[in-house]
């Protein structure tokens, strides 16, 4: 096999349209920021990868791009030690370091941008799908939840704004009417509801709603660490009753905090707050503190990372489930190549992509039915760049002036005395 070489780095900034979604911090702004890779190599192939799109990640991806040139796609020990090189952390960046031995997302986050594009590249060079090259599929397809969202029905309180299709959900009633559709339009198994929006009763009574109208579908809550020990301790007994969540997804702030809330937590606990490095797994099983880790590709240091996160959780008898920001189909086909390599994935993966209508890749977004994507067929990642998308999407980046996520601010446009310290309630 002929040798290739990467040839030349691209890192495109893009911004697209993201839905008034609220959450404990904020609310969404207008447009979501992602980060579009592209490394090419001396013989004309793209590998592609997808991340985010902050000035920070920016900053990190482009002191790293120069040092890339030169390496073989296939050398991702290398490509570890190129990126421990240019970000600090505490990681050890000896030849082969595979990640942090303690939590450092910034620098595991560049690792898993540009390794998901070697990948990529990887696969276009043997002309094999990227999960064939991670040890092959154990399952045909990823299951993915429905993401619910309180919401509002448009950004900032000007009425001229516009609305856009999902309208408001600020209530019981419309929540239902939002997964009635979601669940309608891409046949979802399974139900999260972003929470730590309301008083904590107003989104039990939510959840409860929604398991009078999907008695089988498996439901989660994510008040993304917005409740106090003590209101996770009074919202037990209705969480509990008759087995209403699979899951409790970080209802409080801390590692200590969660400790204490499995004490009395009769269903699991997820995070994708405290758990969010091998550095905190030794800490988090002495504890208990999760029974459920939430991996993602971005942030634990890319596909490798995720399998050697899975591996560890068969050891210690964790859950592995999947956690999501706003993102495209790059990323979804990315989680969809490891997802079906995971033997231990139990849970249906969190995805935001219902709420995006753009994508950057050739022909539009890729196609979850009955709630599951099987990975796009074809070498590597099995997606391609739609060039005049990347140009578009580049061009909405330019002109929107947002370049760091900023949901309080946002926030603060409908209730100027917004306060996002947490814990809210
Ligand atoms: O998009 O508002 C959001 C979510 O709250 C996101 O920021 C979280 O990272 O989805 C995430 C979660 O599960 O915590
Ligand atoms: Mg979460």
């Amino acid at each position: 096999m002929n040798r290739h070489r990467i040839a030349d780095v691209r890192i495109t900034p893009i911004a697209f349209r993201d839905p008034p979604l609220l959450n404990v911090a904020g609310v969404h702004q207008p447009w979501a920021l992602r980060s579009i890779i592209e490394l090419e190599t001396d013989s004309g192939l793209v590998g592609l990868g997808e991340s985010y799109g902050e000035a920070d990640t920016l900053a990190d991806l482009q002191r790293i791009a120069p040092d890339l040139i030169g390496l073989d796609p296939f050398a991702l020990n290398e490509l570890t030690h190129r990126v421990y090189a240019r970000t600090s952390g505490d990681g050890d960046p000896a030849v082969g370091a595979p990640y942090p031995p303690r939590g450092d997302k910034a620098r595991a986050s560049a690792l898993g941008a540009f390794e998901v594009a070697c990948w990529d590249l990887q696969g276009q060079i043997t002309g094999l799908p990227l999960h064939q090259l991670l040890g092959g599929p154990v399952r045909p397809d990823v299951s993915y939840s429905a993401y619910l969202f309180y919401k509002y029905a448009r950004h900032h309180a000007d009425p001229g704004y516009p609305t856009d299709t999902w309208g408001e959900a600020l209530d019981p009633q419309q929540l239902v009417e939002q997964a009635r559709r979601m669940v309608g339009q891409y046949g979802f198994g399974s139900i999260k509801l972003k929470a730590g929006v309301f008083e904590p009763e107003l989104e039990v009574e939510g959840l409860q709603a929604l398991r009078a109208a999907f008695p089988h579908h498996p439901l989660r809550i994510d008040p993304n660490g917005g409740w106090s020990v003590a209101t996770t301790r009074r919202m037990m007994p209705a969480l509990a009753r008759d087995g209403l969540l699979e899951y409790l997804e970080d209802p409080v702030g801390t590692l200590e905090e969660m400790a204490e809330v499995a004490t009395f937590a009769p269903m699991p606990l997820a995070t994708n707050m405290v758990t969010i490095a091998f550095g905190h797994l030794p800490r988090s099983v002495q504890l208990n503190a999760v029974q459920v880790v939430l991996s993602d590709h971005h942030y634990w240091g890319g596909l490798r990372a995720t399998q050697q996160l899975a591996a560890i959780g068969r050891v210690f008898g964790l859950g592995i489930s999947m956690h999501s920001n706003s993102h495209l189909g790059i990323s979804l086909a990315a989680m969809t190549h490891v997802g079906v390599t995971l033997p231990n994935l139990a849970y249906a993966c969190d995805t935001h992509y219902p709420w995006q209508e753009d994508e950057v890749i050739e022909g539009g977004k890729l196609p979850l039915r009955d709630g599951r994507l099987a990975p796009p067929p074809g070498p590597g990642l099995g997606v391609r760049l739609d060039r005049q998308a990347l140009a578009r999407l580049h061009r909405h980046y330019l002109d929107c002036g947002i370049r760091r996520r900023d949901d309080a601010s946002e926030m603060r446009k409908h209730q100027p005395d917004f306060d996002p310290t947490r814990p809210r309630f």
